[in-house]
């Protein structure tokens, strides 16, 4: 396998404080065996050779690699737009995945229609990758609806905010499947910051010892809001999964050929009975947590910067220039591609309608009861007590 340390990847963050007695209040940077990263181009774009992985991305062609830049570009556009709509008002919150492009295309590329897909609320390169028309992901964050579409349509479920707790849906989704006797497989994906909670410990328990055909796609972005990963473990994260009894592996985020190949190895594994996997994809977030965040309060410029040179998109445009796999004409299709989705985008945005108000007193039981129909009643005296406000303008 070629390997490189992550040495060069190491956040340019001081380990920890010290406090006035001497003790340490936050971990060491999580230290360890020198955690191999599993990487198939280089920032530059230089095809790495890979005696273990490069046999799952072997029959790739330059039209594939033209598809996943596609890919990244279009849903880099998409994001971008969603950041612009939220600043203007028309959302309510955003959730960016700038610099995450490469992580979720890749793993989202490696699933069959059949694998089933539980994000968090940050994955809108998978969506991309599963069908799910991009402008469904914003009626939640407009606030119009609760998710926007039919899980079961895309095999993609609805966004989750209740930090790893997808995990757990995964882990059971995918025990159903062994007991239905079907060879597809299940993807949750989750954070550096999830890695923490007792539900991702759970899923991994429970996973490993039923066996079931699931990968923990866990997108190592450095940061959970304002807490580095130092924070959250003083190991590697893919060495996790060895003390529950199942491989993890640690992939360059950023590199889609790596992601690509890395994510094939473990779904067919899950698909051939071996039992769940741990990917860690090395990455960071480019971004803010979401817009209510200011990262410039808790992390250093230089280290963005650092970071930018890594940037997903121009590693592989890098290694499709080099490789003469393109020409101007493909740029300029694509650069007018992304601008009809931004159009699009916008305008769905802005015609989405508002919810009836009383919606949300529906369905709460099967057969009504008492103290909704009085919390309805209040809302009706509320929403009535601007009437005259209302008239007056
Ligand atoms: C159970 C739970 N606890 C806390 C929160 C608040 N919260 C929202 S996002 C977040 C950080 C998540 O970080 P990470 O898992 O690394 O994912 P990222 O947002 O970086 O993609 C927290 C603590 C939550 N949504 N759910």
């Amino acid at each position: 396998m070629t390997v490189e340390s992550t040495a060069a990847h190491k956040p340019r963050r001081s380990a920890g404080t010290k406090s006035t007695a001497g003790r340490r209040t936050t971990a060491k940077k999580p230290t360890g065996a020198e955690p191999d990263l599993v990487q198939l181009l280089t920032p530059e774009g230089a095809r790495v050779k890979n005696a273990e992985f490069d046999k799952y991305v072997a029959g790739i062609t330059p039209e594939d690699l033209r598809g996943l830049y596609r890919d990244m570009v279009l849903t880099r556009r998409f994001d971008a737009e969603a950041t612009a709509l939220q600043r203007q008002g028309e959302l309510g919150l955003w959730a960016s995945l700038l610099g995450q492009e490469a992580a979720q295309i890749g793993s989202g590329r490696a699933l069959r229609d059949d694998d089933y897909v539980f994000p968090t609320y940050r994955e809108h390169g998978v969506a991309w990758c599963r069908g799910v028309d991009p402008t469904n992901l914003l009626g939640m964050f407009r606030g119009v609806n609760h998710g926007g579409w039919d899980p079961n349509t895309n095999n993609f479920h609805l966004y989750t905010i209740v930090i790893g707790s997808q995990t757990l849906h995964a882990t059971g989704y995918a025990m159903g499947i062994t007991k239905d006797g079907a060879d597809s497989a299940v993807i949750a994906y989750f954070g550096d910051g999830a890695s923490s909670q007792g539900d991702v410990a759970e899923s991994f328990t429970f996973s490993a010892v039923y066996n079931a055909p699931v990968v923990f796609f866990c997108q190592n972005n450095q940061w959970a809001i304002s807490e580095p990963t130092e924070k959250q473990t003083r190991v590697p994260l893919y060495q996790r999964a060895q003390g529950f009894g199942f491989p993890g592996v640690r992939v360059d985020g950023n590199d889609v050929l790596a992601c690509l190949a890395v994510t094939r190895w473990a779904l067919e594994r899950a698909r051939s009975g071996e039992g769940p996997t741990l990917v860690e994809a090395y990455t960071y977030r480019m971004g803010a947590h979401t817009t209510s965040d200011d990262p410039t309060k808790y992390r250093a410029d230089e280290e963005r910067e650092a970071w930018e040179a890594k940037d997903p998109i121009l590693r592989l445009r890098a290694h499709l220039e080099s490789a003469h796999h393109t020409d101007e004409g493909f740029f300029a299709e694509l650069e007018a591609e992304s601008e009809a989705l931004g159009r699009r985008v916008r305008e769905a945005v802005r015609a989405m309608p508002d919810p009836d108000h009383f919606a949300i007193f529906e369905n709460v039981y099967a057969d009504g009861h008492a103290l909704v129909d009085e919390e309805r009643a209040q809302f009706a005296a509320y929403q009535a007590s601007f009437a005259d406000a209302e008239g007056g303008k």
